[in-house]
């Protein structure tokens, strides 16, 4: 089976598994562990920020820079088809009691204007836009990057209005790769931004989320309240390092092979191969027939896709999928397709 259903199936290498086994561990929510701390430090010198946490998944990671950079009763920008929004199990309302105001984007990116549209004014009968929510790269817009003065104009919407600003950087490497922008610049003006380790850098477990040190400290004491509480995760960490050192090298290949997917399934009579959003390692069709049909149908030939709605396929490149899977999917699709 050639997986491309997600980056989120990337196995741990054999030297992953090396660092892990060998790990120097402690107690981590006693601050005791060598290897999260190592890790901690080399993220927040990466990203150009004060701190970073270790967290078990990106959706913790995101809801924790929710919970701290809001309060129950607040609105929440983001875009119309942000994770966020869409996968993370309606965790913005049940657990911080917040509700999301979704902004159309263009290639999952929203217009500044847009956004400035939606800020709420003060009146009895509104809620409060505290924070405006960026995903980079945008995870069902195709894997789109934000173009770089994009960000800074949104940003400085979200300061004329003292908005807090939350990056789902879970895909922030790609960005980084694709751009040649670094992850620190990226995240220069943002509060709070999570990463993870676990997709295309291919670390089993894990995302970080980085910020200055107070709010850092305030997303501790939440991923403590959450259960995230991690004990020798030091054996975790230890993958999460070689992620980061390794990691983002192989992505200009998984980004190289989205690339020759998406130009060898032009013309296909029976689905159109979203062209302008293929700027990482995210492909995605539109099928006129059922995609979901068409998910199990390409399972069958050995290609692990995923159906994400009704009439699109997601097509994941990453680590675990050589070129091999790339011949695969392009026969898979045009024996389906015509
Ligand atoms: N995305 C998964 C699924 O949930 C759709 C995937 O296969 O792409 N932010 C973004 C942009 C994501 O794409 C994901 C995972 C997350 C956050 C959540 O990360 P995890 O799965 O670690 O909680």
């Amino acid at each position: 089976m050639h997986d491309l259903r997600s980056d989120t199936v990337t196995r741990p290498t054999d030297a992953m598994r090396a660092a892990m086994a060998s790990a120097e561990v402690g107690d981590d929510v006693l601050g005791e562990d060598p290897t999260v701390n190592r890790l901690e430090a080399k993220a927040a010198e990466l990203f150009g920020k004060q701190a970073a946490l270790f967290v078990p998944s990106g959706t913790m990671g995101n809801q924790l820079c929710v919970g701290v950079l809001s309060r129950p009763g607040d609105e929440i920008l983001a875009e119309s088809q942000a994770h966020l929004l869409l996968n993370e199990v309606g965790s913005v309302s049940r657990l911080w009691g917040c509700q999301i105001r979704s902004v159309q984007g263009e290639l999952g990116c929203m217009d500044p204007s847009a956004v400035e549209a939606l800020v709420r004014e003060d009146d009895i009968h509104h809620p409060v836009t505290t924070i405006l929510s960026l995903e980079n790269t945008h995870n069902y817009a195709g894997g789109t990057v934000i173009p770089l003065e994009r960000l800074d104009e949104l940003v400085a919407v979200a300061r004329r209005y003292k908005l807090s600003v939350h990056m789902d950087g879970a895909r922030l490497f790609n960005a980084q790769v694709a751009s040649g922008v670094p992850v620190s610049r990226w995240v220069r003006d943002v509060d709070l931004t999570s990463v993870c380790l676990s997709k295309g850098l291919g670390a089993p477990v894990g995302s970080l989320v980085v910020g200055d040190a107070e709010r850092i400290e305030a997303c501790r004491k939440l991923r403590k309240a959450l259960g995230g509480g991690m004990r020798q995760a030091g054996m975790l960490a230890a993958a999460g390092l070689l992620a980061l050192d390794e990691g983002p090298r192989y992505m200009e290949a998984d980004h190289r092979r989205a690339r020759a997917l998406a130009e060898a399934l032009e013309g296909l009579s029976g689905a159109s191969v979203e062209r302008d959003s293929v700027q990482t390692n995210l492909v995605f069709l539109t099928t006129k027939g059922s995609a979901i049909e068409a998910e199990a149908a390409l399972a069958e030939r050995g290609v692990g896709v995923f159906a994400l709605s009704p009439e699109r396929l997601r097509f994941v490149f990453h680590r675990d999928v050589g070129d091999d899977g790339l011949e695969a999917a392009i026969e898979g699709c045009r024996a389906l397709f015509g």
